[in-house]
């Protein structure tokens, strides 16, 4: 039958289609995985916070801010690796975001190996803290520390929300 054929042919095209839309950002280089911190490296939980509290899982710092927070108190620290290096561009070259009116305190730290960190002598605080890599002495980076300064706020120090490369 003519019409069975046509059908049979189709399919395919349907298929493929319906492939593409499924596959086809995750293929291509998207803004997620080139501008912000695409991989938790390692992280250390407030001590005081339950296991199972929300803002102890540091993936929720990954991506485009969008408001979900990992939390960075005194004695706990969380680094993030970005897909591709972020290099030392003109002025600012790395955008910290935090949420939370609480005041809490970090300091960064970058790394262009994740073995030996440079600390920058900043105190960070605020919605969005630019860092240039001036300060550092390095180039190019691939990991960012952050290592809270106190326990401010009900979910305990740094609320930090995502990290992004500004070159
Ligand atoms: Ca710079
Ligand atoms: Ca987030």
């Amino acid at each position: 039958m003519p019409s069975e054929r046509l059908s049979g042919k189709r399919a395919p095209v349907k298929l493929l289609v319906i492939l593409g839309l499924l596959w086809g950002p995750s293929c291509l280089p998207s803004d997620f995985s080139e501008r912000h911190a695409s991989r938790v490296e390692a992280y250390l939980a407030p001590p005081e916070a339950p296991p199972d509290a929300v803002y102890v899982k540091p993936d929720r710092a990954l991506g485009p801010p969008d408001g979900r927070t990992v939390a960075v108190s005194r004695g706990s620290f969380v680094v993030l690796r970005f897909f591709r290096a972020v290099s030392n561009g003109p002025g600012p070259d790395l955008r910290v975001y935090e949420l939370g009116p609480d005041g809490a305190r970090a300091r960064v730290a970058v790394s262009r190996d994740g073995a030996r960190f440079v600390e920058l002598p900043a105190v960070i605080e605020g919605p969005i803290t630019e860092i240039d890599l001036d300060e550092a002495g390095l180039e190019l980076v691939t990991h960012v520390r952050l290592r809270g300064l106190d326990d401010a706020g009900a979910e305990p120090g740094f609320d930090l929300d995502a990290l992004e490369a500004l070159h």
